[in-house]
């Protein structure tokens, strides 16, 4: 057998064990881990372990691989929580919810690292979005410390500009749990009625706030909206916001890792397999035949001419054949002596 033989079933073998070991077997902590395992189409899923819970995907937006936190679009879920419903998340995947600040800790302590994309839409159909480098939340006993920097993009820093409206290292707090920094109020029940990491100045990005705010009819004050207020202010009300985050080290994999992509890749391992082993063996029996002057051996010491006339043509060499060619080739004659007449 050939080494190329012998080496194409190893590669093949150990190509799918990688695959089956990676994909198969590790359960998805993100939507990340999801698009590494081939799942490209947005929706619901669940991840998590050892204790699994639904998150919603973003499989499209940037690359995908987003595992959404909070989603605002048509003011259809009330967002003045307690802080156990902040806990424990609510609202509805597939439209306006908040995905519960336990498994918000869980996804950003998974990776090492996480990108906090924060995408703003409002009523005229304008978009901006802020991205922070680094985003994590601590656990409750510490009541959710938020970790956060890096800020890009074109709608401005409202989390972490730099003094009293910056979030970093701030707790979390509801309209009944008073964690901000503000000695005077509670942030929550003060302003926007939703929880948030509040600063000492309550602020500037409410985009747990009270939805109704942009109708004429509905009295706000200053903060009480959704609002991102380095966009438009403290009372430029938005009518979209998308919270989500992705690895920092997450790069779009190559189409080589999906279900069918494997079938398909086992079955073109095996083809390619079958295509290189039989050329192997192809040449091995050309090679061999040509050492043995075009005869194939037929075992016990013997060979036999194959059926071909340039080979079944040639001049028969020393040894012992079985001739089975197109022409029988006699062996050379030697003629006897003639006896002397001795007439
Ligand atoms: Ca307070």
């Amino acid at each position: 057998m050939g080494r190329v033989e012998r080496v194409m079933p190893l590669l093949c073998i150990t190509w799918l064990g990688l695959i089956t070991g990676v994909v198969g077997t590790t359960p998805p902590q993100d939507c990340a881990d999801l698009f590494a395992a081939g799942t490209r189409k947005s929706g619901t899923y669940t991840v998590g372990e050892p204790s699994p819970y639904r998150v919603y995907c973003d499989m499209t937006f940037q690359g995908g691989g987003w595992t959404v936190l909070q989603r605002r679009q048509d003011g259809s879920v009330d967002f003045a929580k307690t802080w156990e419903e902040y806990q424990q998340g609510f609202g509805d995947l597939t439209g306006e919810f908040w995905l519960g600040l336990d498994n918000i800790h869980t996804l950003t302590t998974a990776k090492s690292n996480n990108i906090l994309q924060i995408e703003l839409e409002d009523f005229n159909g304008t978009r901006r979005y802020a991205r922070y480098s680094t985003f994590s939340v601590g656990d409750a006993s510490g009541n959710y410390v938020v970790s956060i920097s890096g800020y890009s993009g074109d709608a401005g820093d409202s989390l972490t500009n730099s003094g009293l409206p910056d979030i970093n290292g701030r707790m979390f707090s509801t309209i009944d749990r008073d964690n901000d920094g503000n000695s005077g109020a509670n942030c929550a029940s003060f302003l926007s009625h939703g929880g948030w990491w509040y600063p000492p100045s309550c602020g500037q990005s409410f985009l747990n706030g009270r939805y109704d705010c942009h109708q004429s009819s509905v009295n706000c004050g200053a903060g009480q909206g959704v609002v991102w207020s380095t966009w438009g202010g403290t009372s430029y009300f938005l009518k979209k916001t998308t919270i989500m985050i992705r690895p920092a080290d997450f790069t779009e994999a190559p189409n080589c890792s999906g279900p069918g992509v494997v079938a398909g890749a086992a079955v073109g391992c095996f083809t390619g397999g079958l295509l290189v082993g039989g050329a192997a063996v192809f040449l091995f029996l050309r090679i061999r035949r040509a050492k043995n002057g075009g005869k194939r051996d037929v075992g016990d010491g013997e060979y036999e001419n194959v059926q071909h006339p340039r080979v079944a043509s040639q001049r028969p060499g020393s040894g012992s054949y079985v001739e089975v060619s197109m022409e029988t080739i006699e062996p050379p004659t030697v003629r006897s002596p003639q006896p002397l007449n001795d007439d």
